[in-house]
């Protein structure tokens, strides 16, 4: 099997750093994983933590550090830039996906990964309704307005492979980096492959993307302003 690089961008994620160490620990036994922690500029002290453990220490998990924060998209692009695996992804860094099952999503879609230009995406199972609409009513903007049929377009993980580097290039610096990804998959006739991933309650740490309505609100807004931008400038 081929190697894969998987990206775990972190922001102000202290309180769940230990588990998600060790939880990285167990993965990184994989002899085909090669792991990235992105310290996205964090406020809080998750990168002193990430230095002082142990398992840090003795693995080679690779830490790129980001001393002030520029967005999600360009923590995720800058570990992106460090990955040398056949295939890259990443992965929010907060434990509301099982990591071993992200990994498990990539070994059973691999044939077909292998088999076709296609990049692998999560689809979020079980989640509450509002959350749900949130999701459908973006995914039906954006078919709308590209024409292109998209689903679950936050959804964890986005792996693909490394050929598709070359098509990055103009990647957004924040949240609007999924969305452009699969944009991208779209226009260049990638197939987009949907593994369905169950995905879990944050346990610790705050949600900073679409934790509250509120959230959802502004992210929703953010998005949209992002869309008609792409739109406008004649991007997609
Ligand atoms: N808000 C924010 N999150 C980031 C950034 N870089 C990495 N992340 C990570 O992206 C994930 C965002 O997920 P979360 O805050 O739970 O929002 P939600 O899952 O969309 O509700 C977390 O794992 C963050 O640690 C950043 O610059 N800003
Ligand atoms: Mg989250």
């Amino acid at each position: 099997m081929k190697k894969l690089s998987l990206i775990l961008p972190c922001y102000n994620e202290s309180k769940n750093i230990e588990n998600l160490l060790n939880l990285l620990n167990e993965l990184k036994k994989k002899s085909d994983i090669e792991i990235i922690i992105v310290e996205n500029g964090s406020t809080d002290d998750s990168l002193k933590k990430i230095k002082n453990h142990i398992i840090y220490k003795n693995n080679s998990i690779i830490l790129v550090e980001i001393k002030n924060n520029l967005g999600y998209g360009y923590g995720i692009m800058a570990g992106v830039n460090k990955a040398k695996g056949d295939y890259i992804g990443w992965c929010h860094a907060d434990l509301q996906n099982n990591l071993e099952d992200v990994y498990d999503s990539f070994k059973k879609n691999f044939n077909e990964l292998e088999k076709t230009n296609s990049i692998l995406k999560g689809k979020r199972i079980s989640r509450n309704l509002i959350d749900k609409l949130f999701t459908l009513g973006m995914s039906i903007c954006v078919t709308m307005i590209f024409g292109h049929k998209l689903r679950d377009i936050n959804a964890q993980p986005k792996i693909f492979p490394r050929n598709f580097l070359t098509q990055i290039k103009e990647p957004p610096n924040d949240f609007s980096l999924d969305l452009y990804i699969l944009l991208v998959a779209k226009i260049k006739n990638y197939k987009i492959i949907e593994h369905p991933l169950k995905i879990y309650e944050r346990v610790a740490g705050e949600a900073k993307g679409g934790g509250s309505l509120l959230l959802k609100i502004k992210l929703t807004l953010r998005t949209l302003k992002y869309i008609f931008d792409l739109k406008k400038n004649k991007k997609f």
